[in-house]
């Protein structure tokens, strides 16, 4: 089945960052499924993702790279991530916590002449729950999650098809299932640069289901032919546009990158707390 434009099964709007607004407790439509999406243009302005791209590409600051790749120049060939991800993460979980403080510091320097990305993150998360209180998950110890991972796709390279529910399965989600509910999470990113054609984030028609998963197993990406007979989105969000989509219960990937401008996005996941109060992000 082809492309379609508008459809039923994914119930998207569009907003301007000045109209935030009137995205007031959107949260709650997610949570009763009538809403799939939203995407929220100019959460930065473009020319200062201009200027994020750069530094990104400089390298500067100097990002923890995954995987690790000697020398760290070598990494631009391949997709690679600044930052780890939960589920990249070894079962001890000491390199993450190391990383995701390193991570936070850097990515503070990388928005230093603008508003900060965490903070404007937490802001727009705290509007769309209604001014419920925004935070970082932080295990026994204290120490901080990720806050999100900086994703670099260079030409030819894609997201494969997932559905962010079965990240859970993963080990590492132990301590993080006791404090919010991972089974219900969505996906952010803002878009930083757009490679110069495809780098699309596709989402089909169907919706996980527990019986896609052998139990509790985790699998990096899912078998396209899972999709075949789907209806699909494709979006492309321009630079300095964030999407949220319920990308927990949605399967959907990353079409692969084309020309010679990699694909730069930064993002990570937001679920409600268990408590019910606040909300938890990270990546
Ligand atoms: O484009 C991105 O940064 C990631 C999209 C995605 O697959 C996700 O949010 O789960």
């Amino acid at each position: 089945m082809g492309q379609v434009e508008q459809a039923d099964w994914f119930r998207f709007c569009t907003v301007d960052f000045s109209q935030l607004d009137s995205l007031e407790r959107c949260l709650g439509e997610f949570a009763r499924r009538t809403l799939d999406g939203v995407l929220i243009r100019q959460v930065y302005p473009a020319e200062y993702m201009r200027e994020i791209s750069a530094r990104i590409e400089r390298h500067d600051p100097p990002f923890y790279i995954f995987p690790q790749t000697t020398p760290p120049a070598a990494a631009r060939k391949h997709k690679h991530l600044y930052g780890i991800t939960l589920v990249a993460a070894d079962r001890s979980l000491s390199e993450y916590f190391r990383v995701a403080e390193g991570f936070r510091a850097h990515c503070r320097e990388l928005f230093r002449d603008g508003v900060d990305y965490e903070e404007r993150m937490r802001h727009i998360f705290s509007v769309l729950g209604g001014g419920r209180p925004v935070s970082l998950p932080r295990n026994p110890d204290g120490q901080g999650y990720m806050p999100a991972t900086i994703r670099i796709l260079p030409a030819g390279t894609t997201i494969d098809l997932h559905c962010d529910n079965n990240l859970s399965h993963h080990p590492t989600y132990a301590h993080l299932k006791t404090v919010c509910d991972v089974s219900n999470q969505l996906s952010f990113f803002l878009t930083i640069n757009t490679p110069g054609a495809g780098g699309e984030l596709v989402v089909y028609e169907r919706r996980w289901s527990h019986n896609d998963d052998a139990p509790s197993e985790y699998v990096v990406s899912k078998d396209s032919s899972m999709v075949e007979d789907c209806e699909w989105i494709s979006i492309k969000p321009q630079p300095g546009d964030m999407i949220l989509f319920a990308g927990g219960r949605i399967y959907h990937r990353v079409a692969a990158a084309q020309g010679s401008r990699p694909r730069y996005t930064i993002g990570g996941f937001l679920a409600n707390g268990l408590d019910g109060k606040a909300l938890y992000y990270w990546s």
